[in-house]
């Protein structure tokens, strides 16, 4: 079983789609094995988000992720980082499919409802930055 980190942004958090996204993530067959509400501070959105830190947007998903509550999560299953990725659907807002979590929820490329893993490593390294060192 591989496991990846999802997070439900702010946008999520306040449209009131956080049961949309988690009945798509249960229903596809994916298991959530921890979650929890949390502030994020700029300390840890610098970390989390470094590989793009210098962009000129970077500015502008700070204020975003730190507008609100996030929920972070732990989910498990079969290609669990690929599988999610799929079902969130594409970073760019002109690319995310109907059908897709951003594809249908997002109102642009920086307010897309959801973050998941890219990768198996960068899934261990996000789940423990949120979740701490023994998750
Ligand atoms: P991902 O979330 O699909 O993995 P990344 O490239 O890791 O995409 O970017 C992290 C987040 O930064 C995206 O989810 C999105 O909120 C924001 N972002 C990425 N590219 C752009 C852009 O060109 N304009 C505005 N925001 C962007
Ligand atoms: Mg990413």
């Amino acid at each position: 079983m591989e496991r990846t980190y999802i997070m439900l942004k702010p946008d999520c958090v306040k449209r009131g789609l956080m049961g949309e996204v988690i009945n798509r993530i249960e229903k596809k067959g994916f298991k959530i094995t921890n979650m929890k509400m949390m502030n994020l501070d700029e300390a840890i959105l610098r970390e989390h988000y470094a590989h793009i830190a210098d962009k000129p947007f970077f500015p502008g998903i700070l204020e975003y992720m730190t507008s609100g509550p996030v929920v972070a999560m732990i989910v498990e299953g079969e290609n669990a980082v690929l599988g999610m990725r799929t079902l969130m659907g594409a970073t760019k807002y002109e690319d995310a499919l109907a059908g897709t979590i951003r594809g249908d929820y997002a109102t642009s490329t920086g307010n897309n409802i959801i973050h998941g893993s890219d990768s198996v490593e960068n899934g261990e390294i996000e789940i423990k930055r949120f979740f701490g060192p023994n998750a």
